[in-house]
């Protein structure tokens, strides 16, 4: 009985080493905890491009879709399309917009994405956002 405990226990630590060899090289070498968040939201002076910037680079992920993104405005109405423009892989995400935010409105920004929509290099997600407020530069 003893023998075979001692057989398993090699077992398991083989099978452990051979997996954390073969792992290895796709474990990050530096582990982040970071999750992500939304620093600032401007509409541009064109009332046509918005652009969020994060704390720090973030990627569009497996699950991610431009329909996780919308805007919330006084005029435009709710629901306003954001299609992605550029800045995956950076802080900045610039995106356009549905409709042309008149200047004066007042808009809001939700995202609610699935786990892998907009995640930060270390694959930590973006959390959902529910009506951050956004910068209207518009005059138009
Ligand atoms: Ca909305
Ligand atoms: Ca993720």
């Amino acid at each position: 009985m003893k023998k075979l405990t001692i057989t398993l226990l090699m077992l398991v630590l083989t099978a452990g080493l051979v997996l954390a060899k073969s792992w290895g090289p796709v474990l990050p070498v530096k582990l982040s905890w970071s999750i992500p968040r939304v620093k600032s939201v401007t509409i541009a002076a064109d009332g046509d491009t918005l652009t969020i910037v994060f704390s720090e680079a973030v990627t569009q992920g497996s699950a991610y879709d431009d329909a996780d993104l919308d805007a919330d405005c006084s005029t435009a109405g709710n629901d306003v399309a954001l299609t992605y423009s550029s800045g995956d892989e950076t802080k900045t995400h610039v995106y356009g917009l549905g409709v042309t935010i008149a200047t004066g409105e007042t808009c809001n920004l939700d995202f609610n994405g699935d786990i892998n929509s907009l995640e930060n290099m270390d694959s930590n997600d973006v959390a959902a956002i529910v009506s951050a407020s956004i910068t209207n530069s518009s005059t138009q």
